[in-house]
C-alpha cells in the first residue's frame, strides 16, 4: 500500500453516481449531512452496489436521499476525480431528472432544497460544480476530470462537452 502511494500510479476506480433533479428555472440540492462532502450542497447518490447497474444505483440513491422517484434518467455526465495522495480514483456517473414522483423528503444523509437557477450556492458545493452546471442545465452531455488537492482546490482539470456518453 505504502509503495503504491507512493509511485501514486495505481488508481483504482470506484463507481459512483449522482442525480440533479431539475424543473424549469429550479433545480433540487441536497445539503450533505455526514460523510463524505458533508456541508456542501450536492445532487444525490453514492457508491454503486455489486452487481447493481448504474442507473439502478443512480435510482436506489435518489430514493433514499431525498424520498423521490423518476421514471426517467437522462445520462448526462461522467467526471473523473483524483485526490492528490490518494489511490482511489472516483468516478461519478451523473443523470438528470427532469420530473419525478413524491416529495423531497428530509433523510438521514440529506436535507433538500429548492434553489432558483440564478441562486445556486456554488460557495456552498465543491468547486467543480460552478464549471460543469452550466452545461447541466442547458441538456449538455459532458465529460470532465479533476485532480484535486485536498477538497478545496482544483490542481488542474479538462471538461469537453460530447455528443454520446
Ligand atoms: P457517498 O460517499 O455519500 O457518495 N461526489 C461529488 N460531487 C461533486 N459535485 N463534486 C465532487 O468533487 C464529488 N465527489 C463525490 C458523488 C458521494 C457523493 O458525492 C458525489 C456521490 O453522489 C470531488 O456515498
Amino acid at each position: 500500500m505504502a509503495q503504491i502511494e507512493q509511485t501514486g500510479k495505481m488508481l483504482s476506480p470506484k463507481l459512483l453516481t449522482l442525480v440533479m433533479v431539475v424543473r424549469p428555472g429550479r433545480v433540487l440540492l441536497g445539503m450533505k449531512k455526514r460523510g463524505f462532502g458533508a456541508g456542501k450542497w450536492n445532487g444525490f447518490g453514492g457508491k454503486v452496489q455489486p452487481g447493481e447497474s448504474i442507473e439502478d444505483g443512480a435510482r436506489r440513491e435518489l430514493e433514499e436521499e431525498s424520498g423521490l422517484t423518476v421514471d426517467s434518467l437522462r445520462k448526462i455526465g461522467n467526471i473523473k476525480f483524483e485526490f492528490v495522495g490518494e489511490t482511489e480514483l472516483l468516478d461519478v456517473h451523473v443523470f438528470r431528472a427532469d420530473d419525478y414522483n413524491g416529495e423531497p423528503t428530509e433523510s438521514e444523509e440529506m436535507r433538500p432544497q429548492w434553489f432558483e437557477w440564478d441562486k445556486i450556492p456554488f460557495s456552498q458545493m465543491w468547486p467543480d460544480d460552478i464549471m460543469w452546471f452550466p452545461l447541466m442545465l442547458q441538456k449538455k452531455k459532458f465529460v470532465g476530470y479533476f485532480k484535486f488537492q485536498g477538497h478545496d482546490v482544483i490542481l488542474s482539470h479538462a471538461l469537453q462537452e460530447v455528443e454520446e456518453l
